[in-house]
């Protein structure tokens, strides 16, 4: 594999020049109902609609070229197979493998990485035998009471992306059962999550792939007491996910121990035992295995090297179009689902802590821009806060809208001859349409300038198969986006120095600790800064 700087291919310089005179969605013949049909590309159950993007099918082309150039299918079938990519060269760096896929290719004959495979699958029949300890009641509470409630606690990526997938899929929860969440550090976080909680037929599941983070440490031990102090033995009550030989690799601390791996990155992980096993306490080992198969289909089909029939790949492209070469900063991830309510939250990690790079893999400045800023909220809710400034504000921002022809409950109702299903679809479309053509109007106020690229993503109902599928849509994306821009996609050295710092603070907080020279800068900045917050 060799890795060419972003600004070296022949296609950017082409798509420079295309990018002077973009097409334009507001002419009268800017969207046809032919461009509607043609650009439609149809992958693992999901429809992409890309007409009110502004590509030309020489733009489609051209970044077809660039993906060709940049040889992004052939990096990413390497990375399934085990290549270091999470690495910087000619500097100290992670070195680590990519290995995410793996823990979804756990179905195939041949997996890609047959080693990270079968130690993925050595960890799911671990969780099998445990869900079903719990499901017969072999493993119940000191009085002989089934557990009704799993609490995650972790946070970043031993959070985001499981807690997101659990509220995307709450409603095929088994009966009786529910899972919570637990990250931050603030103790609001915790006694409002065991406020109300049967504690006695509460699990904790600390998840830590390091288990050095002080936020989870710390909050274990908030669990820990708080199960005391209702004289409940915490053994009892605590299983962990972790690292193989971390500081909380110690099963005799914890009533079940499952482990990740060092080439799984934390915002990758969710498909990992990070995510599976509150979500196969709450939904079962089965909804796991489907969120697993959906996962694993689109890890297999994004090989495809024809843009228009690879989704994650086109969304790649077409974002690198949006960014690169219109210049828009940022991107809205905005799902009419409310079942998708945290998944902007999940991207915003995934998207922003893999991309937001400045050096690129030989540790260099990179002369381009990297990784948009990333947000969303699900729709109708946005129409009614944001959106104002998606369709009027001098900043342009593309939208990926998500939407479903169906809804998970089956609750509806017709009322003035639609049901809610079918409005919050009109209301996706509508919007997607309105942002591309805009309206002309003599009252400026009244105006819409339009051009304001988005696609939709559309399905035919979120299952636990389609959820793991649209996790890794989004996951491809953003390795896609990774290897064009030449930068390490999988590191997250820019989350140390305020940790770093944070340490050094809480040192001249303690009273009885030994404040190290490096603990203050000549000045005593930290001291002051401390006291002028009123905390020393
Ligand atoms: C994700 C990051 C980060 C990580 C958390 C939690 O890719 O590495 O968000 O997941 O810092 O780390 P631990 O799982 O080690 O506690």
């Amino acid at each position: 594999m060799q890795f060419q700087d972003f600004s070296t291919y022949n296609a950017v310089t082409r798509l420079a020049a295309l990018a002077r005179d973009p097409h334009d969605l507001t002419a009268a013949d800017g969207l046809p109902s032919q461009r509607v049909r043609d650009f439609t590309a149809s992958f693992c159950g999901f429809d992409l609609l890309y007409a009110t993007q502004r590509i030309s099918p020489e733009v489609l082309g051209t970044l077809q070229d660039l993906a060709d150039e940049a040889g992004l299918v052939e990096t990413f079938k390497a990375m399934k197979q085990g290549a270091v990519l999470n690495r910087i060269e000619g500097f100290a760096s992670e070195n680590r493998q990519v290995l995410h896929t793996a823990s979804r290719d756990v179905f195939d004959e041949a997996p890609e990485a047959p080693e990270a495979a079968a130690k993925a699958k050595q960890e799911l029949s671990k969780l099998h035998a445990f869900l079903d300890d719990i499901k017969s009641c072999r493993l119940v509470n000191a009085n002989g009471q089934t557990f009704t409630t799993m609490v995650q606690v972790g946070i970043g990526g031993s959070d985001l992306g499981p807690r997101a997938l659990y509220i995307a899929l709450k409603s095929f929860s088994l009966p009786g059962r529910a899972a919570r969440f637990i990250a931050n550090v603030d103790p609001d976080d915790v006694a409002e999550v065991l406020q109300g909680l049967d504690l006695s037929r509460t699990l904790f599941n600390i998840v830590s792939k390091s288990g050095t983070t002080l936020e989870t440490l710390t909050n274990e031990q908030l669990v820990r007491a708080a199960l005391i102090r209702e004289g409940l033995d915490p053994s009892r009550h605590l299983v962990a996910v972790t690292g193989e030989g971390s500081p909380m690799d110690d099963a005799t601390r914890y009533l079940g121990s499952f482990y990740m791996y060092d080439y799984i990155g934390g915002r990758y992980s969710a498909t990992s035992m990070v995510g599976a096993v509150t979500l196969g306490f709450a939904l079962g080992y089965d909804a796991v295995i489907e969120l697993l198969q959906g996962a694993h289909q689109v890890d297999r089909a994004a090989e495809q090297r024809d843009i228009r029939s690879n989704i994650p790949l086109l969304m790649a492209l077409l974002g690198i179009w949006n960014h690169n070469f219109l210049g828009h900063a940022t991107i809205a991830v905005l799902p009419y689902s409310q079942a998708l309510a945290r998944f902007p939250a999940h991207l915003q990690q995934c998207d922003m802590e893999s991309n937001g790079k400045s050096v690129t893999r030989q540790g260099q400045q990179v002369a381009w821009q990297t990784g948009p800023v990333v947000w969303g909220e699900p729709g109708t809710n946005g129409q009614h806060a944001f959106y104002q400034l998606l369709h009027q504000g001098t900043e342009i921002v593309p939208v990926e809208f998500i939407g479903f022809r169906q809804n998970q409950y089956g609750l509806d109702l017709e009322v003035e001859g639609t049901s809610s299903q079918q409005k919050l679809v009109a209301n996706m479309l509508a919007q997607s349409l309105a942002l591309a053509v805009g309206k002309r109007d003599d009252n400026p106020v009244r105006s819409f300038s339009g051009n304001r690229p988005n696609s939709v993503l559309i399905a035919d109902r979120l299952t636990p198969r389609l959820m793991g599928a649209l996790l890794a849509i989004f996951e491809h994306r953003i390795a896609f986006q990774g290897f064009c821009w030449n930068i390490n996609s999988f590191d997250q050295e820019g989350v140390q120095l305020g940790k770093v710092l944070a340490g050094q603070l809480l040192r001249l907080m303690t009273s009885n600790s030994q404040i190290q020279p490096e603990d203050l800068e000549d000045d005593g900045r930290e001291k002051m800064l401390l006291q002028q917050a009123g905390m020393l």
